[in-house]
């Protein structure tokens, strides 16, 4: 038969409760709580006029990673060629990085100097 183990289990010892700080006499000190979460810093992605991409092209590259309707797609296109520029998106930092290599790496496969640039949003 195995031998009983003798040892007692050991207990972790308690820690002692934390009070609320008091100012000496006697009263209770609340401090308010500032706000410690801020919401996370937002990109809208941005993508570039220029004259030689074609317009179905930029249409279908907006549908298929930004996720857009083709009558979205097609309005977003034709701001962006009207105004220089148009936002596609907004995304977390990463996502936003993302977005912006597909976009380009479909354009450089294509032969298309179409470009795309994420920047931060200020609220
Ligand atoms: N200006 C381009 C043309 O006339 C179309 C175009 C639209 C190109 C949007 C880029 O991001 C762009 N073919």
């Amino acid at each position: 038969m195995q031998a009983m183990a003798t040892k007692k289990p050991e207990i972790p010892p308690i820690a002692p409760a934390r009070l609320p700080d008091q100012d000496g006499g006697g009263s209770v000190v609340l401090e308010r709580l500032t706000q410690q979460v801020k919401p996370p810093q937002m990109y809208q992605v941005l993508m570039l006029n220029d004259d030689y991409t074609p317009m179905e092209f930029v249409v279908v590259v907006i549908q298929e990673y930004f996720g857009k309707d083709l009558e979205t797609a097609t309005q977003i296109m034709l701001k962006i060629h009207l105004d220089g520029k148009g936002v596609c998106g907004v995304y977390s930092k990463d996502v936003a990085a993302t977005k912006v290599d597909q976009v380009l790496e479909a354009a450089q496969k294509a032969g298309h100097p179409l470009k795309c640039v994420a920047e931060p949003i200020d609220f």
